[in-house]
């Protein structure tokens, strides 16, 4: 079970209780990492001393506890044990629990006195007691520390089945497919040709001359980012039209529909990108979803700044016309962080489908974008080539594709230009084949709804 480098013996009998798909999903979450077994309370005994010998000066460590109710939990620290009696500040500390097969994190106290660095058992925030008193017990202090909901995390039930400690480490093993899982040429004379097609293609349909592309997804995943990228590789060089950065809530709050110029002083290219504000999880922030219905209809015009609170109401007598097919959406893309999947709450997975069903309904075309796969791949950040060999990448992919209940082949790994100030050829490449492709499924989707 446990395929990690194991360095002595006693360690190497340990048997693992994580389940294969919850340890993959929390190594996920920790960034790609191997965990190595170091204590497990039935083997060594629920108590203080027998943890801190196997546990202390490890670096990052997990502690994974279960009970007889079925419940997997625990927390992450970063910084070693080591019996200093000193508090520790730790700002990734973080418990964790598992919401059916969703791992949900919480963050303790902005990594503040994150805990007591003791003697004692494990503890977080000298709150949440592992092993308490020396026994096969979780206990919750309930001081005001943090707030944990007990119910959702053990269901009440402190007696632990099991304890066990994992050392975490980056994972070492570069892993690499054995041939590309999708082909890519990586060419200037490729990205000539991708953009050849894209200039002169002409939607079928007459009554459409642009093809209208619609940017939806959480806050700072991107969006800003993909039209700046594609404007920038039109103009031939780094541009930043929309405003892009990071902030915690949407740093765009206008919808934006940005036509696109091949070269500067070049006809307008045959598609639009409209911008909106991301999404939140929480309802009455972000952008919501009757917002996201009359975007879809071509109701709402370029410049209206959002309004979280209230949506959007259309002008009386605009809106006795119904939008013209031109003016509508005919490609919904989502874009999605690849470095955030496995983060995403429940609550905003629930608005994406929410949206889904409302974009299924009306036959649009849909696209998902996964950005950041520079920062998600360490091997990717290195060379962008390494994109179609990175298991990891691949991992992602299909994380994306099973959340969002999209096919696998309609989810694109992209890196948008964010701190560059040249434009490179990979990434370029990258990037117009996902534009190329956003055209041929609004393609079909005229195709589909105004047959010539
Ligand atoms: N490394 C890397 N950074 C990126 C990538 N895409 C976007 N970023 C960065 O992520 C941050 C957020 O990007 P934005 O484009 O502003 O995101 P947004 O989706 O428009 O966000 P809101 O408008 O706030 O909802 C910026 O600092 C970008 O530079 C990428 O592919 N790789
Ligand atoms: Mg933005």
């Amino acid at each position: 079970m446990n395929k990690h480098k194991v360095r002595d013996v006693t360690v190497n009998t340990l048997t693992s209780n994580l389940p294969e798909d919850k340890r993959k999903q929390l190594c996920a979450l920790l960034g790609d990492v191997d965990l190595t077994l170091l204590y497990k309370a039935s083997v060594h005994g629920y108590n203080a001393s027998a943890f801190h010998q196997r546990c202390d000066r490890q670096g990052p460590t997990l502690l994974v506890a279960y009970n007889s109710s079925g419940y997997i939990f625990g927390g992450y620290t970063s910084v070693d044990f080591t019996q200093s009696g000193q508090y520790i500040a730790d700002e990734d500390i973080f418990l964790f629990c598992f919401q059916g097969k969703i791992p949900v994190c919480m963050k303790l106290n902005s990594g503040y006195n994150a805990r007591l660095d003791d003697t004692g058992v494990p503890s977080f925030g000298q709150q949440l007691y592992f092993c308490y008193n020396n026994q096969p017990m979780v206990y919750n202090q309930g001081v005001s520390a943090f707030t944990v909901n007990t119910a959702i995390m053990y269901g009440n039930d402190t007696q632990l089945s099991e304890c066990e400690v994992y050392k975490v480490e980056q994972s070492t093993q570069v892993k690499f497919e054995v041939k590309p899982w999708r082909s890519v040429l990586w060419t200037a004379e490729r990205r000539e040709e991708l953009m050849e097609m894209i200039r002169n293609y002409k939607p079928l349909t007459s009554s459409v001359s642009h093809i209208r592309i619609l940017m939806i997804g959480p806050v700072g995943a991107g969006k800003s980012s993909f039209f700046n990228s594609i404007n920038s590789i039109f103009m031939g060089r780094i541009t930043s039209k929309a405003m892009s950065g990071s902030a915690g809530t949407s740093l765009t709050t206008q919808f934006r529909t940005y036509p696109i110029k091949d070269g500067r002083e070049g006809k307008p290219l045959p598609f639009v990108l409209c911008d909106t504000m991301g999404l939140e999880e929480q309802s009455g922030a972000g952008l919501d979803i009757e917002d996201i219905s009359s975007i879809l209809q071509g109701q709402i015009p370029d410049r209206y700044k959002f309004n979280p609170v209230t949506s959007f109401q259309p002008d009386e007598q605009k809106s006795s016309r119904p939008a013209s097919l031109q003016e509508k959406i005919h490609c919904v893309v989502y874009v999605i962080d690849a470095t955030k999947i496995s983060l995403m709450s429940e609550k905003l997975e629930e608005k994406l489908s929410a949206i889904r069903r409302k974009v299924n309904s009306l036959g649009i075309a849909q696209i998902v974008l996964m950005t950041k796969v520079d920062e998600a791949c360490p091997l990717v950040d290195e060379d962008l080539q390494s994109l179609y060999l990175s298991s990891y990448i691949k991992t992602k992919v299909q994380e994306v594709s099973s959340r969002l209940g999209v096919p696998v082949s309609c989810v694109l790994p992209v890196k948008n230009y964010s701190q560059e100030l040249e434009l490179e050829l990979n990434c370029d490449v990258l990037l117009l084949t996902a534009l190329q492709q956003m055209l041929n499924f609004a393609e079909d989707y005229l195709d589909d709804v105004a047959p010539k």
